[in-house]
């Protein structure tokens, strides 16, 4: 997963997005009468002093979406987002992932104050995307010329992320992700020389823990997991780094980015889980009910859907 320039080699599933009603009918931009060759002329004029547009792409370099910055303005140190994302690829991560990479973008590369995103008030799908994350609807502090040049639509809903905001861990602001417990680890900073983070089983988390493994020296964009567990019972937290942790729970999937230490994720249910590692030498620790068993593993996603169901 990665946001990277165009190429004329994503054409032909970026014309399948733009003729996909289903995705497209509350963008801004009408991509009805986009042909097959408009569609290569808006590859070519890519990016423009006002626009920076980036193709979302999966591992195999497919494109996936694209996020964008519009109406760049320097001056006012503006910029407006946009993100389209293939119906194949929604609640896999990719959508969260190009966003944070275009708004570090914005802010560490242009040094722009803020960045203003509108969604149409009645899809509710993006609504509660942005809701989960953690970004709460404004209502005013809109800046004026944002607010002018969208003055036609109508049913506006706006979020913003302004620079110095720690959107990435806005999210983890949340208490829980598809029923599993988001911690804060209590953490005791010392002056000057950083904090000491600490939960103690059958106080802080409801189970003792047999077994701490942690994964390391993982390259940035590995993927791991891909498995749910019958009925081992576990605490995950990142003391460094940024790990993406989606879990599926079989009826809804959301995706988490561990960034700070004094977060945990409690699991104490069946869940299919998978991580991407953001970064290089970031770290996942893990305390487990359970001494190793393989026989708790179900690694096929549709044998998980089956024990789940089987139980309700
Ligand atoms: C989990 C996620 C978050 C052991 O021999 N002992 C152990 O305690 C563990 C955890 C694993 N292993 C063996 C089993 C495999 O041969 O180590 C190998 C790699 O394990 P796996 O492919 O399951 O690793 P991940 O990163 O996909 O998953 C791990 C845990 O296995 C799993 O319980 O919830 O981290």
């Amino acid at each position: 997963m990665k946001i990277r320039k165009y190429s004329l080699d994503d054409v032909h599933e970026m014309y399948e997005l733009f003729k996909d009603k289903e995705v497209t009918r509350y963008l801004y931009d009408n991509y009805d009468y986009y042909s097959m060759e408009n569609t290569k002329t808006f590859i070519s004029n890519e990016n423009n002093n006002q626009e920076i547009h980036r193709a979302i792409v999966n591992d195999e370099d497919k494109y996936v979406g694209t996020v964008s910055l519009r109406y760049i303005d320097l001056e006012e140190g503006t910029a407006e987002l946009t993100i389209v994302v293939k119906k194949d690829y929604h609640s896999k991560g990719y959508a969260w992932f190009a966003i944070c990479e275009i708004l570090n973008l914005a802010f560490k590369e242009l040094n722009v104050r803020g960045v203003y995103w509108r969604i149409d008030a009645n899809n509710k799908r993006a609504i509660r995307f942005f809701e989960k994350h953690g970004f709460n609807k404004l209502d005013a502090d809109i800046p004026h010329k944002i607010k002018e040049r969208h003055i036609k639509e109508k049913n506006s809903i706006w979020f913003a992320v302004l620079n110095g905001d720690d959107f990435e861990n806005v999210a983890l602001s949340r208490k829980e992700i598809v029923g599993c417990k988001i911690i804060k680890i209590k953490t005791i900073p010392t002056v000057e020389a950083g904090e000491l983070s600490f939960f103690e089983a059958n106080k802080d988390i409801n189970f003792d823990i047999k077994r701490i493994y942690y994964i390391s020296k993982v390259p940035e964009g590995s993927r791991r997991g891909f498995h749910a567990h019958k009925n081992f019972k576990q605490v995950l937290f990142c003391p460094y780094g940024k790990i993406q942790l989606v879990l599926d729970n079989g009826e809804s999937r959301e995706e988490i980015t561990l960034c700070d230490p004094s977060i945990g994720i409690v699991i104490e249910k069946p869940i299919w889980r998978e991580m991407l590692w953001m970064e290089k030498n970031s770290v996942l620790v893990v305390g487990a009910s359970g001494y190793y068993d393989e026989s708790d593993y179900l690694r096929d996603y549709t044998l998980f859907r089956n024990f789940i169901g089987n139980k309700c």
